[in-house]
């Protein structure tokens, strides 16, 4: 809960509520109770607060929100905190997110440590700072910058805090305590404390205004950033109580609507994903320390590089020099358009390809600890590869395949040893996409799985373990989407027009759309090609997708994309020729059959119990596909909207819909 010490005359209150240091109701009132009796205690002029273990605090205990309040609630603390009449001075070291940074801000001095990390994160959980961080933070920063943060939800390091205010001192990190405790005596020497609620707020009206014209409109479609705003305005247009109080009614709303909930569900999926359910306790992780990728192409490349930026090296395998020369050049080219982004620094992209090793050899790979292959998305081609693996890596290396729908026990058979085979199929580009979806085979060993799941977390990937079957979870699930996709415009929709459903539900791309970057030509050959679907004329035709200049649609220079007439004609050739009947199609039905036909198939899934739960195949979504967080995912989406309408959507298009529509003995219990 919480700890407290007396050094002299300065009370040290330390928050030990692991993991996080939570601001748990029990730990509220603790820390309300301790500040109360140093006010008392004529032997303490002052009261520092710190936490325990690797950080100040996490915020908010987010499991109780919903639930009956314990007093006192944050705010109140905050406000006790401020109002004090002997100094209370923060002492920050690692994450100090949330309430875990209004508390701080009430306090009347913060010195941090070279770890800390301060950040206001409401806003990626659907609501604003709630204990007073939106009426404090601009009163230290200013109007501006206190926008950046909480609009952004993202932390500034130290460094950075003392340069804008919002820490009055940085020390060693082992000289925090003993620097706060100096600090706090200085303040009380000081005489009355400094209070945050008591100063204005720099920039005023017209730096909010700025703001809003300057990322107002790339905000659209959340409630919360918006309301961030608003609060924030409270802060240079009401006096403090009345800017706290209107706080606390758009904090309120905020958590009671659906998108906060949203949020909050996938917060929590994301951290469920990681657990993997009948693992024995002593499937312990293996070393990872050099890793070995089989091809240096545009998923190889992304591959080693998510590596290469972990720290770990590289050894890149191809066929060909030219291949290979390609491929580094591709790493190289990326990382040094990252660094003009500010993303590296020239020595960390110098560090980086540092240790990336291209050869032409297999055999460099037999000290590797674990090789990802992403080959041609071939069978014969990946087994091929997996058994000469077999035969050169180390006993006990791990050997993962990067396919996107392969079977993962096939490729396992290749080799003579299956328990060290699993997937890992990381998402385009790879050093960007945070989803990383692990296959377990059927014989994939437990610290062999436990293995991928920690290198996950250490690549910064969100990991969600996946049983074999064709296309795994996402790509299982893309499938029913794009043939209804497919067979809609044949039926009469405009491929702008399913697309634009899709945009306006808060995907970031239609399919079609999706099909253009990837490349229509994606498996398709001239010689096998037979001119029958959409997609074999558009590419006979050289309309391949983006990369052509015109697939589905055309494009200009700059990549904007028009609908064509051409293709138009095609659709419509290709559907008199299979004798489609062509109509008018409304929004409704294009929604339902492209969402609730992924849903369907999310059910299957977890019939058959390749996802562990349905969750998962949220975190899946929403971290690989771009599903809108603000809806917490397809199956979670789906329980709001109600499985008896999804349920119903189903049975109204069955005709449509084929085998896509048969509903999962799951959906149809939920929806009863
Ligand atoms: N409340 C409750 N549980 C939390 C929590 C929190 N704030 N933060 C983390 N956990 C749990 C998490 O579910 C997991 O549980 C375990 O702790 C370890 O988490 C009034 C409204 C702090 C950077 O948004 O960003 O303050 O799975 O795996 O990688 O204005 O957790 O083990 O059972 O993520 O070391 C604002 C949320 C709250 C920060 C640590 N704060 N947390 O990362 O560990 S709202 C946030 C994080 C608020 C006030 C408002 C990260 C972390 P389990 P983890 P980690």
């Amino acid at each position: 809960m919480i700890s407290t010490a007396r050094h002299g005359d300065v009370l040290v209150v330390t928050v030990d509520n692991p993991p996080v240091n939570a601001l748990g109701t029990a730990v509220r009132r603790a820390i309300g109770e301790a500040v109360t009796s140093a006010q008392a205690d004529a032997g303490i002029v002052a009261t520092v607060i710190g936490g325990a273990g690797k950080l100040f605090s996490g915020g908010a205990d987010i499991t109780e929100f919903g639930k009956p309040g314990g007093e006192p609630g944050l705010p109140e603390l905050c406000d006790a905190v401020e109002a004090s009449a002997k100094p209370v001075i923060a002492a920050l070291h690692g994450t100090c997110f949330g309430g875990g940074l209004e508390l701080p801000l009430s306090c009347h001095g913060r010195v941090a440590a070279p770890s800390a990390r301060l950040g206001l994160p409401e806003v990626k959980l659907g609501l604003l700072p709630g204990a007073g961080g939106t009426q404090r933070l601009p009163r230290l920063v200013g109007v501006a910058r206190a926008l950046d943060m909480i609009v952004s939800g993202d932390p500034i390091g130290a460094d950075a805090a003392l340069a804008a205010g919002l820490v009055d001192r940085v020390v060693p990190e082992a000289e925090l305590l003993a620097g706060a405790v100096a600090f706090a005596r200085d303040a009380a020497a000081r005489g009355a404390p400094r209070r945050t609620g008591e100063r204005e707020a720099q920039g005023g009206v017209a730096a909010v205004d700025a703001f809003t014209a300057a990322k107002g409109r790339a905000l659209g479609g959340r409630d919360a950033p918006a309301a961030c705003i608003r609060a924030v305005r409270g802060a240079v247009e009401l006096p403090l109580a009345d800017g706290l109080a209107q706080e606390r009614r758009l904090f309120v709303d905020l958590l009671g609507g659906a998108q906060s909930k949203a949020l909050r569900h996938a917060f929590f999926a994301e951290r469920a994903a990681n657990k993997i359910e009948g693992l024995p306790a002593d499937a312990k992780p293996l070393k990872v320390e050099r890793v070995g990728i089989v091809g240096a192409g545009t998923m190889g490349g992304g591959i080693a590089m998510t590596f290469l930026s972990a720290g770990i090296p590289v050894t890149m395998v191809e066929r060909e020099r030219g291949a290979l020369d390609r491929g580094v050049a591709l790493i190289r080219s990326n990382y040094e358009r990252s660094a003009k982004r500010g993303r590296f620094t020239p020595d960390e992209v110098e560090a980086a390809m540092g240790r990336l090793t291209p050869v032409l050899e297999f055999d460099a790979l037999h000290d590797c600890d674990l090789v990802i292959e992403a080959a041609f998305e071939l069978l014969e081609v990946k087994t091929e590869i997996f058994g000469r693996l077999d035969r050169i890596c180390r006993p006990g290396a791990i050997l993962a395949s990067n396919t996107s729908y392969l079977d993962i026990d096939a490729i396992a058979a290749a080799t003579s040893r299956p328990g060290s085979v699993l997937g890992m199929h990381f998402f385009s580009p790879a050093n960007v996409m945070k989803l990383l979806e692990v296959v377990r085979g059927a014989r994939t060993e437990p610290a062999v799985l436990a293995t991928a799941m920690a290198l996950a977390k250490r690549l910064g990937k969100v990991a969600v373990v996946s049983g074999v079957c064709h296309g795994f979870i996402g790509n299982r699930m893309l499938n029913p989407r794009q043939a209804q996709a497919n067979a809609l415009i044949l039926e009469g929709a405009a491929p702008e027009d399913v697309d634009r459903v899709m945009l306006e539900f808060g995907m970031p791309m239609g399919p079609f759309q999706m099909a253009d970057l990837a490349g229509l030509d994606l498996g398709w050959t001239a010689e096998t090609s037979k001119g029958e679907t959409v997609r074999d004329i558009l590419c006979e035709r050289g309309r391949r997708g983006q990369k052509t200049g015109k697939g589905f649609y055309d494009y200009d220079v700059d990549r904007r994309r028009t609908p064509s007439d051409e293709v138009k004609a095609v659709i419509a050739e290709v559907a008199a020729r299979q004798g489609v009947a062509r109509r008018t199609i409304g929004d409704d039905e294009i929604r339902e059959r492209l969402l609730y036909s992924m849903v369907n198939e999310g059910a299957k899934i977890l019939d058959e119990g390749i996802a562990q739960r349905a969750s998962d195949i949220d975190v899946v979504w929403i971290n690989g596909y771009g599903w809108p967080a603000t809806t917490g995912g397809p199956m979670f989406w789906a329980e709001s909207v109600g499985f008896d309408r999804v349920a119903a959507g189903l049975a109204r298009h069955r005709d449509r819909l084929g085998d896509a529509g048969e509903p999962s003995p799951r959906l149809l219990s939920r929806s009863a």
